[in-house]
């Protein structure tokens, strides 16, 4: 139907709008023309708003990379989505690529990944476009600039990326007015999704202000109760590349008290419907590194992990000119050190706690690539970028391709790798449990949390 539509859009455009007739006009003629633009007018609307046309990965992205500067480029793409007027995914997904989250059933495996919508803008323009995820943010509590531009490079001969926007955010109280006017009259209940929309689930991610303390965990804190109940999911990072050790935090203590801190927030929200938590991770990480953040996720109530933020390595086969700027690399380059962090996460926690890989994903057999190293879901940023509206679309139907061929679906490859590499037996350690008055240096903290949620929702309001 599509591809027939296409064909007489052509026709159509090729007849009725290029060629220019040397016959004088006459009414009847120019009554024709008129159909005929309104027409292709029409088809050209059908043919924009298909995530999968052509025009979406091989005129648009280059187009926008020709025209515009790399972070206007980006910002004209969000202001499209935002608006409404985006491509659409017109397909309905394909059952094998169902997957499991916590019990919950996701219709496909493919999210968008932290740092295209940051502000969260787009959040409906993007599911729209057949992601089952969004992950809005890095949010920071307080607004602030970033660096100075440029702060992203494109890398197009490494299908890569280069950032160094260190955390732009218009701040938690901009983000959650725009969450709350996206929530129709209620609060979802315990059962509705913050997608508002089956078998999808939103996520923010939560960031941290440049002038907070290193070890502060009081910023995380204050995203769980700003946004634990317009989410489904929150995300808190434990990557800042600057640091050694834990790349930030320095020790293992400083990981205990970031994951109990955040957990037991999420337990203090007063809303039925708690957010799961999730981190993300570097991939710069050594293997002891990632074993000792496994020991501490499985004493805490850590529900997930992400695997992974940028690198700041830089492969030696990398051939563009700016690959030396300073930041983090995404994209394929970035793929087999994602993938060895998440493989290697996998063998060190248990089956309980999924893993939703990121890195260099472009097609579908890069995700299932992820899939065979256990990782439940995964998310897309960089392969977005260049590949245009229609990438999850194509992401999606070449993975159906390729689990068709094995006779397989999504989940029988992510079970399969979960119950070979995960740790055999319940290894679950004795979880940490947090008292109410264990630790009063928390209470305080997550009392001032509260007091600021309140001045934020106030502000909220009056600003919605
Ligand atoms: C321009 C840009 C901005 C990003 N901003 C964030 C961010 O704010 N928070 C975050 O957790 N990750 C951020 N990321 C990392 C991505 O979420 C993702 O982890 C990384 O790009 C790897 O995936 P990819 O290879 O598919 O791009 C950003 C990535 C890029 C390219
Ligand atoms: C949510 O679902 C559970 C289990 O299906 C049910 O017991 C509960 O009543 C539901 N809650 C609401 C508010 O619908
Ligand atoms: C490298 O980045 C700068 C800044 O965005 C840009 O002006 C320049 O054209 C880039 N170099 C190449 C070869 O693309
Ligand atoms: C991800 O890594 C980049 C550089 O590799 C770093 O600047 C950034 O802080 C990290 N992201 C998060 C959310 O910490
Ligand atoms: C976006 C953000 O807040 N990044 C933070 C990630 O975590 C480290 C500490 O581990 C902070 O230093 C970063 O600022």
């Amino acid at each position: 139907m599509l591809r027939r539509n296409q064909g007489v859009l052509r026709s159509a455009l090729a007849r009725g709008l290029f060629t220019r007739a040397p016959s004088p006009r006459t009414p009847i003629r120019t009554g024709l023309y008129g159909t005929v633009f309104v027409l292709s007018a029409g088809l050209f609307t059908i043919y924009y708003l298909d995530a999968r046309s052509a025009i979406h990965r091989y005129f648009f992205p280059p187009l926008l990379r020709y025209a515009l500067d790399a972070e206007t480029g980006h910002k004209f793409a969000v202001q499209v989505l935002k608006s409404g007027l985006g491509p659409r995914d017109p397909v309905e997904d394909d059952t094998r690529l169902k997957t499991q989250l916590w019990g919950q059933e996701i219709s496909n495996p493919v999210g968008i990944a932290a740092g295209f919508d940051k502000h969260g803008e787009a959040i409906d323009g993007l599911f729209n476009l057949g992601f089952s995820w969004v992950e809005i943010g890095s949010v920071t509590p307080k607004p602030q600039p970033g660096n100075p531009r440029p702060r992203v490079f494109h890398l197009p001969a490494d299908s890569g990326l280069i950032n160094r926007y260190g955390f732009n955010s218009e701040g938690h109280t901009s983000v959650l007015s725009r969450l709350k006017s996206r929530i129709p009259r209620f609060l979802p209940d315990e059962n509705t999704s913050a997608a508002l929309r089956p078998g999808a689930m939103l996520a923010v991610n939560l960031g941290k202000n440049k002038e907070s303390a290193v070890e502060s965990i009081e910023d995380f804190v204050a995203g769980v109760r700003t946004f634990g109940p317009y989410s489904d999911v929150l995300v808190v990072n434990v990557s800042s590349p600057n640091t050694p050790g834990l790349r930030g935090l320095q020790n293992r203590d400083l990981l205990e008290a970031l994951l109990a801190g955040v957990t037991l927030a999420r337990e203090q929200l007063p809303s039925t419907r708690k957010p799961k938590l999730v981190l993300k991770l570097a991939p710069d990480l050594t293997e002891a590194q990632l074993v000792e953040i496994a020991a501490v996720i499985e004493k805490t109530n850590i529900d997930g992990v992400i695997v992974s933020n940028t690198t700041t390595q830089r492969p030696s086969d990398l051939v563009h000119p700016n690959k030396s700027e300073i930041g983090g690399l995404s994209g394929a380059p970035l793929k087999q050190y994602s993938l060895a962090a998440l493989r290697t996460l996998r063998t060190n926690l248990p089956a309980r706690i999924p893993l939703i890989g990121c890195g260099g994903i472009f097609t579908g057999a890069d995700a299932l690539d992820y899939a065979k190293a256990g990782a439940s879901l995964v998310q897309v940023y960089t392969g977005f970028g260049y590949g245009g509206a229609g990438a999850c679309r194509r992401i999606k139907d070449e993975l159906v391709d390729e689990l068709a061929k094995e006779g397989l679906t999504w989940g029988d490859v992510v079970n399969k790798a979960v119950s070979e590499l995960s740790p055999k037996g319940d290894t679950r350690v004795r979880r940490i449990e947090f008292a109410e008055n264990t630790d009063p240096s928390l209470q305080q903290l997550i009392a001032e949390a509260e007091e600021l949620k309140t001045l934020l929702d106030q502000l909220g309001d009056r600003k919605a």
